[in-house]
């Protein structure tokens, strides 16, 4: 099997040539956390996460209030309170047919749903009107949400073009992108118009 060895080196060096960086800047313009993503890239797809993410209902909150998620990612949705909880969303990004309703269930149960379509995905709960809580499907591994101040951090991106999109839940479903080229660091700074 030593044949085998110089083969890997050669896939392993190569590996090593794709060049990478970090984009880090800030979203002005909104109050709070932020999220910021690249957008679909022509002609790339990614393959699905396989680990699962937690929506939890606790309190009477979805918890936690704000999720990101990569396309594709399953989420569970978990009923942690005495009451019965229901989860349902009207549209994905506005589009009405993306809409969804996961039923209702008691304490300790949970129910997924993976999300196969990019998009801002408003949660609601049936029972209790005051419930209210997100989810963005990232189309793109590369996201991040930024801190309260709006700073935010995407490492490990390939060097290339690509479009940068920020939305915030102030901006009522509106979202701002920018183009950014990195190649090493890059910083791209976005301002949500109010
Ligand atoms: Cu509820």
């Amino acid at each position: 099997m030593k044949h085998l060895v110089p083969s890997v080196l050669v896939f392993l060096m190569a590996a090593a040539t794709v060049q990478a960086g970090t984009i880090h800047g800030k979203v002005s313009g909104a109050k709070g956390e932020s999220v910021v993503y690249i957008d679909a890239i022509p002609g790339k797809t990614f393959p699905a996460p396989t680990q699962h993410a937690l929506m939890d209902q606790k309190g009477l909150m979805f918890m936690p209030h704000l999720l990101v998620v990569e396309k594709g990612t399953s989420v569970d949705f978990r009923n942690n309170d005495s009451v019965e909880h229901n989860v349902f969303w009207p549209s994905i990004s506005g589009n009405k047919s993306l809409g969804h309703n996961m039923g209702t269930w008691p304490r300790g149960q949970q129910r997924s749903f993976k999300f196969d379509s990019a998009g801002v995905v408003p949660l609601f709960c049936n029972v209790h009107p005051d419930m209210a809580g997100y989810i963005i499907v990232s189309p793109t591994p590369y996201f991040a949400t930024t801190n309260s101040a709006g700073m935010f951090t995407i490492e490990n991106v390939p060097n290339g073009t690509y479009k940068l999109t920020a939305w915030n839940e102030a901006g009522k479903g509106k979202t701002q992108s920018v183009q950014v080229t990195v190649s090493g660091d890059a910083e791209a700074n976005i301002t949500l118009s109010k």
